[in-house]
């Protein structure tokens, strides 16, 4: 890895900005919005502190919220996007890590942005998404026009400029220093457009074969190759149904909850990790607090 003086090192013995996304308006389901209240409400902060890990809560939120627009899906995020993206890298510019807590997944085009714009010129970023989906639709190909199924997508640069280049940092991520893990639920134009790209994609079968830590560490290490900083997008719903049930687009046969959390400690030590997301936990839907109860444990993995 370069280092430089502008890129930001972050020490795991940092604090943590846990910022909390409290917003749907990227996604039909409008209950994820109440998501980061509720693991607040569950003790996230006192557990990560317990731990001795110092933690801040910042919560954002937006007066939007999702309608059908398939010209222009993205007006309606901008704003919120905007402030993802400013917390992110003031929290970086401060040498702290951050969590973002969604909140529907379209939040990434925001959080990406922020580790992208903390860099210098040139210098790149390594993502590693955990999915059970690709949310790699444009506003051409999507069904519903919701933004949350078009993240990775945008931050690839494939999309309209108002959201691909919203803070001038286009491409945000080049398709050799991504990796997804964990997908099993996708449309045939997602699957096309991530190949023509050459995105590195381990689908479940892949897991189920190799484990999960070896997936782990193999994507570790291509995000890695080429980059200065990488961090990690989990979307709660590439965890098996059971374990957490508390999300928007519940998808069956999937990752191991203890399996995830035992794996992060591959990802928690590794030089040039400065952040992650855990997103879409949709408390309307969770069973006793159980999907809560995974994200701490996903959170503490990765920085307590
Ligand atoms: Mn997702």
């Amino acid at each position: 890895m370069d280092s430089t003086a502008k890129n930001m090192s972050v020490a795991t013995s940092s604090p943590l900005s846990l910022i909390a996304v409290m917003s749907c308006v990227g996604a039909q389901d409008q209950r994820c919005e109440l998501g980061p209240s509720a693991l607040k409400n569950f003790g996230m902060l006192q557990r990560l502190n317990a731990l001795g890990k110092q933690s801040a809560w910042h919560a954002l939120s937006s007066h939007n919220s999702f309608v059908v627009n398939h010209e222009n899906p993205f007006s309606p995020i901008l704003d919120l996007l905007d402030q993802i993206r400013a917390t992110v890298l003031s929290s970086l510019q401060e040498q702290n890590q951050f969590c973002v807590l969604g909140g529907d997944h379209s939040c990434a085009i925001g959080t990406w942005n922020g580790v992208k714009q903390s860099l210098n010129p040139g210098s790149r970023l390594g993502l590693i998404w955990i999915d059970a989906h690709m949310d790699s639709h444009t506003p051409e190909t999507s069904p519903s026009a919701a933004v949350h199924g078009m993240p990775l997508a945008c931050l690839l640069g494939q999309g309209p400029d108002n959201v691909t280049n919203f803070a001038g940092l286009k491409p945000v991520l080049l398709p050799q220093d991504l990796c997804l893990i964990g997908v099993r639920s996708y449309e045939p134009e997602e699957a096309r457009l991530l190949q023509q790209l050459g995105v590195k994609v381990f689908f479940m079968e892949d897991i189920n074969r190799q484990g999960l830590s070896s997936i782990l560490e193999q994507a570790k290490q291509l995000v890695c190759q080429h980059t200065d900083v990488f961090g990690c997008s989990i979307d709660i719903d590439a965890i098996d149904p059971e374990q957490a049930p508390g999300v928007g687009s519940p998808e069956s046969n999937g990752i191991q909850a203890m399996d995830l959390v035992n794996a992060l400690k591959i990802i928690r030590n590794a030089p040039g990790f400065v952040g992650a997301e855990i997103v879409e936990y949709n408390p309307a839907k969770d069973q006793n607090s159980k999907t809560a109860s995974v994200v701490c444990d996903l959170a503490e993995a990765m920085f307590a």
